[in-house]
């Protein structure tokens, strides 16, 4: 083998970590809702990294913020200030309506960071003993991959020999208020949930749900934290998902297309004093907020709105859901989504869903398949009307097929 003509999928094999099993498919260019492989393969990217592009691959302005600030300054850290991160708290602020931001990397840290923030608001403001804290957590779902976050997962994939764990967490099905009334305790400082659970295969809560959830947070003084990684800025239709539930959390975390897909950006955004508890010294990160971050994200925050990408998400997510639900194929169990975040889920006697999402791969679709029998749906926010179209023909087609 030719040292420019690479295996790449034995040399993955031979030197990674095998904790993913990816779609063999290698991408090494993208535009838009588009991605080529190195066969110069044109696919419709359904997946978006998990949502973190969904201002489309590699979008102009985004990139030209991105050259300039390398240009420039990329990383000072914090402790110095950087002309980059007052604008971008104003930015956020002004874009979220929120009071104080808290700028950090991967997702992950920003739940992280978030269940710090809770436990110090508790026990400095909230008045509960030290040591005795409570979050609430839902089964089945997805905040990330450290060891905080995995000791309270209910999937023994993401958490099995991984332990021992931390205490302090209390787990309830989701979409269940009364179970929420139930768990809720003197030393609760917050309820810690997904407005939509992605992981879980896209599951939409009953109606009227987060109305109630949001009161019993206010009346039992404890603060709703809204895990708005993967729905937030424009994925449901809406700028966060919790407008659909006409609430507003107390702790908000965003993170995948705060940067459009360029570079790690996440934020836990607070409406009130829970931020406030934290003093110099206490948390921190080398790499949050620096200047490369917050001028990426600024383009990026910019960019879903200046180009209407949020309202184009909620036209386009409807097209795209009525346009499945109308796909009268035996194999389909359910069709259901909001905005652009969908899922496809299969009777389990039609296969697995992996075997549907390589046969949209033949097709020039990337999708993910999820729990075996879901295919996750999640294009770029910038897809137009006639890609529906013809997505919805490629979906048609394979979804009648039998792969059992
Ligand atoms: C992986 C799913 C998506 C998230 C929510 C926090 C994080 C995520 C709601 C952590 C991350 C990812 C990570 C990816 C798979 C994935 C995912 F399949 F698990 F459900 F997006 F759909 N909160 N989600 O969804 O963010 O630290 O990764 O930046 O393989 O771990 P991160």
């Amino acid at each position: 083998m030719s040292s420019s003509v690479i295996d790449y999928f034995a040399t993955e094999a031979r030197f990674g970590a095998h904790n993913y099993e990816p779609i063999g498919v290698v991408l090494s260019r993208g535009e838009g809702v588009w991605v080529w492989d190195t066969d110069g393969n044109r696919y419709l990217d359904c997946l978006s990294a998990y949502s973190a592009v969904s201002q489309g691959h590699c979008h102009p302005k985004i990139l030209a913020a991105m050259v300039e600030q390398a240009h420039r300054l990329t990383l000072t850290s914090r402790a110095f200030h950087n002309d980059q991160l007052a604008p971008f708290y104003e930015e956020i602020a002004a874009l979220t309506g929120s009071h104080k931001v808290l700028p950090m990397n991967s997702g992950a840290e920003a739940v992280e960071s978030a269940i710090k923030s809770v436990r110090k608001w508790g026990y400095e403001v909230k008045g509960v003993p030290d040591g005795q804290a409570e979050i609430i957590v839902c089964a089945d779902n997805f905040h990330g991959r450290t060891l905080g976050i995995v000791g309270f997962s209910t999937d023994p994939e993401t958490r099995g020999h991984f332990g021992p764990f931390a205490p302090g967490f209390r787990i309830i099905p989701f979409g269940d208020d009364a179970a929420l009334e139930q768990a809720i305790t003197p030393n609760t400082v917050a309820f810690l949930v997904e407005p939509i659970q992605g992981e879980a295969g896209v599951i939409i809560p009953p109606a009227g749900y987060f109305t109630r959830v949001r009161e019993l947070c206010t009346a039992n003084n404890f603060m709703l934290v809204l895990d708005e990684i993967q729905t937030g800025l424009g994925r449901t239709g809406k700028l966060l998902a919790e407008q659909h539930e006409g609430i507003e959390a107390d702790v908000t975390l965003l993170g995948k297309a705060l940067s459009g897909g360029f570079y790690p950006v996440s934020a836990v955004l607070s409406n009130n004093e829970v931020l406030g508890t934290l003093r110099p010294g206490q948390h921190g990160s080398t790499f949050g907020g620096n200047p490369l971050a917050c001028a990426v994200a600024r383009a990026a925050m910019r960019v879903l709105v200046e180009e209407g990408m949020i309202e184009n998400a909620a036209m386009q997510g409807a097209r795209l859901l009525e346009g499945l639900k109308d796909i009268r194929a035996n194999t389909v169990r359910d069709v259901r989504g909001r905005g652009l975040m969908l899922a496809v889920e299969l009777h389990p006697e039609a296969g697995r869903a992996r075997r549907y999402c390589e046969a949209l791969q033949g097709k020039g679709i990337l999708a993910k398949d999820t729990h075996g029998h879901t295919i996750r749906i999640a294009p770029p926010l910038v897809i137009t009307s006639d890609e529906v179209d013809w997505a919805l023909e490629q979906f048609a087609t394979t979804l009648t097929q039998d792969f059992s």
